[in-house]
């Protein structure tokens, strides 16, 4: 019995996710292999999309990478880093995903948009480290305006800075980014915490909220020696998405891996996401979390979700 072929396409997506140049092609090799043979029908669909798949990131391989600054979005939310430099932005990337860059003891370690997927609660969000914006970047010094148009691009900001550094260190990027009219949720992670003593860096962390223009939704200290700190950061990221977790549930078991889905979603906006055919027939679904009034709620689709719901998805 072959696979169902919406399962099939979900899985193979997911397993695409992330995935670029001879990674993405192998992958895409094997599910072909593991693809019926029907010539016509929704596996010879899926047949076509895959083949165009492959087709796509040969070109893309070829091309990507020259000299664009251009960051492709992958995952649920792209997420800038920025700060002055050498305030560890590549050490926290590098910490926060497998990804392998640079990082140095000295400036402009980074001189092009890097981005890293990093996965938190089972959602990939993609982190990009921002280079090298100097004073005159909204005028173009520095190539400083392509940078921004990553920057306008992102959907939230980290800004980072050394936590024994002064305020002040941020505020030529600040600047720049106030400059370009460049308005974004954002937190602040005080980075290579572990190079203060506790109270000072306390301190630190009570002064910093006087550093920007642009409210801040947080401070968060960090340091790469220390998974807590980084685990704290993680959260602060995932909050500043704005997106919620929902878990689908079928036949009994919760999915590993769930879905991000915007603030606001119902049900019906859930089972969209799995599958049109599943929105369009949905009636409504069971609950399990934090809006549900009790464990398996039957709810209608119109029923909105939360962070961390577990949802049957009733169809007619
Ligand atoms: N002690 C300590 N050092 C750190 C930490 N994070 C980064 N560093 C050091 O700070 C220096 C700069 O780190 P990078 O990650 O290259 O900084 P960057 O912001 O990417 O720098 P540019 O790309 O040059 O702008 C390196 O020597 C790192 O080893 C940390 O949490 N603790
Ligand atoms: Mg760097």
């Amino acid at each position: 019995m072959p696979m169902p072929h919406r399962t099939f396409a979900e899985v193979a997506k997911r397993r695409l996710v992330g995935k670029e140049g001879s990674d993405r092609l192998a992958t895409i090799r094997t599910l072909l292999g593991e693809l019926p043979g029907y010539r016509n029908g929704p596996y010879a669909d899926l047949r076509k999309w895959l083949e165009g798949e492959l087709d796509r990131t040969r070109v893309r391989a070829k091309i990507v990478h020259r000299d664009s600054l251009q960051v492709r979005r992958e995952g649920a939310a792209q997420i800038a880093l920025v700060g002055p430099p050498n305030a560890g932005k590549s050490s926290l990337l590098q910490a926060l995903s497998d990804i392998q860059i640079k990082t140095g003891d000295y400036a402009f370690t980074t001189l092009r948009p890097v981005p890293a997927l990093t996965r938190i609660g089972g959602v990939l969000v993609q982190l990009v480290e921002i280079p090298g914006l100097i004073e005159g970047a909204h005028e173009d010094r520095g190539g400083g305006r392509a940078l921004l148009g990553v920057l306008r691009n992102a959907d939230a900001i980290v800004y980072c800075r050394a936590a024994a550094e002064p305020p002040s260190s941020l505020d030529v990027v600040l600047g720049e980014v106030a400059a370009a009219g460049i308005e974004k949720r954002a937190i602040l992670a005080l980075t290579k915490a572990d190079e203060l003593a506790d109270d000072d860096l306390e301190r630190a962390v009570g002064n910093a909220c006087g550093d920007s223009t642009q409210a801040l939704e947080g401070v968060i200290a960090v340091s790469v020696l220390d998974d807590e700190s980084l685990g704290r950061l993680r959260d602060a990221i995932w909050s500043l998405t704005g997106l919620i977790r929902v878990q689908p549930r079928r036949g009994g078991r919760v999915d590993d891996e769930p879905f991000a889905l915007p603030q606001g979603a119902t049900v019906a906006d859930l089972a969209d996401r799995v599958h049109h055919d599943v929105g369009r027939s949905c009636t409504g679904g069971r609950v399990w979390g934090l809006s549900a009034r009790f464990d398996g709620q039957r709810v209608g689709r119109g029923h909105v979700l939360v962070d961390g719901d577990v949802v049957e998805v009733l169809v007619r």
